[in-house]
């Protein structure tokens, strides 16, 4: 059988369900998740093989107007994920509070059409969230609407709560695969590698935990990474990392009342950690003030997130 291949970049607003959509199609959780906007930071590969066809998904930061350096970066990593691609997927939500239906199209998704249009990249249209439309026939407007502005191959409406639609998307998405060989193993699902994913898991329970600013400011460093066997012979990773945050008022909140906080950070994250490696893990966590640092380009660098 002849191999093919598509790379496929995955684009829209902070919060549509980009990553949720992604970690639906590959069936396992890569990328976290959360209700905030701006939860994923970098580019993340997702790789999905068919049979003959490997699909590799891209999935990036929510594209937004920058208010720091972090930010500049992100908009950057949306802009790298353009290049090189076969096709796009454009992720919108069903219900927004955009004035969809009024002929409002939100800012950066008009931005993410233009840039489409300039790169002469085909794209599909993925209308998320459909598990919370109530009137469906707002879907119509909603297509008229988005079709009006860009010339996109498909629409589908998904839900990647649900996974209604899902199976139609990677139909109209194996359509972009040429003949070519694999990139990547068959077994393959990321190429985050391991240090990446524990960093991302902790972070993303910091996303579910605390408010407003706080975790927006934090960043996960793994300083110490090794797994080894037990005195009864199982297999343990050893884990100690440290989380970054802006101000010593946030340190206060990150580790709560007692430690109450922190504690309940790693506990989470190990779980998380434990099913995903499948084998027991010892986390240990740190949080340290570093001022600023979404601005300085050093510490952005040095925590990976350029
Ligand atoms: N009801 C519903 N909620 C969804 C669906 N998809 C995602 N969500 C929720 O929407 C929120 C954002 O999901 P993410 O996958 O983190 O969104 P994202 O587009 O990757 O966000 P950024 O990384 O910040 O750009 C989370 O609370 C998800 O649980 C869906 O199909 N239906
Ligand atoms: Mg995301």
């Amino acid at each position: 059988m002849e191999q093919k291949s598509a790379f496929i970049t995955i684009i829209g607003r902070p919060n549509v369900g980009k990553s949720s959509l992604m970690n639906r199609i590959l069936g396992q959780k890569i990328a976290i998740v959360s209700n905030k906007p701006q939860t994923t930071r970098t580019r993340i590969m997702g790789i999905h093989t068919l049979a003959e066809t490997q699909l590799v998904f891209i999935d990036t930061p929510g594209f937004h107007k920058p208010k720091n350096e972090l930010d500049r970066s992100m908009n950057k990593a949306v802009g790298d994920g353009m290049s090189d691609v076969d096709a796009a997927v454009l992720v919108i939500e069903a219900v927004t509070p955009f004035k969809l239906g009024e002929g409002e199209i939100p800012p950066a998704e008009a931005e993410l059409m233009r840039e489409l249009k300039k790169r002469n990249l085909k794209a599909v249209l993925a209308i998320n969230k459909t598990d919370m439309l109530t009137q469906k026939e707002k879907l119509l407007k909603i297509i008229s609407l988005y079709c009006g502005h860009f010339d996109f191959d498909a629409v589908v409406p998904v839900s990647a709560k649900t996974g209604d639609g899902t199976d139609s998307l990677i139909s109209e998405l194996k359509k972009f695969a040429k003949p070519s060989p694999h990139y990547f193993g068959d077994d393959d699902i990321t190429d985050q590698p391991e240090k990446v994913m524990v960093a991302e898991m902790i972070r993303e329970k910091l996303l579910r935990l605390l408010d407003k600013e706080v975790p927006h400011g934090t960043a996960v460093d793994i300083e110490r990474f090794v797994e080894r066997d037990t005195v009864s012979g199982e297999p343990i990773i050893e884990i100690e990392a440290t989380i970054i945050c802006e101000k010593d008022s946030h340190k206060r909140i990150i580790i709560g009342k007692n430690g109450t906080m922190l504690k309940k950070a790693g506990t989470l994250a190990r779980r998380d950690i434990e099913n995903f490696f499948g084998i027991k893990a010892n986390l240990k966590l740190w949080v340290k003030v570093k001022e600023d640092w979404r601005n300085r380009q050093g510490l952005i660098h040095t925590l990976g997130l350029d």
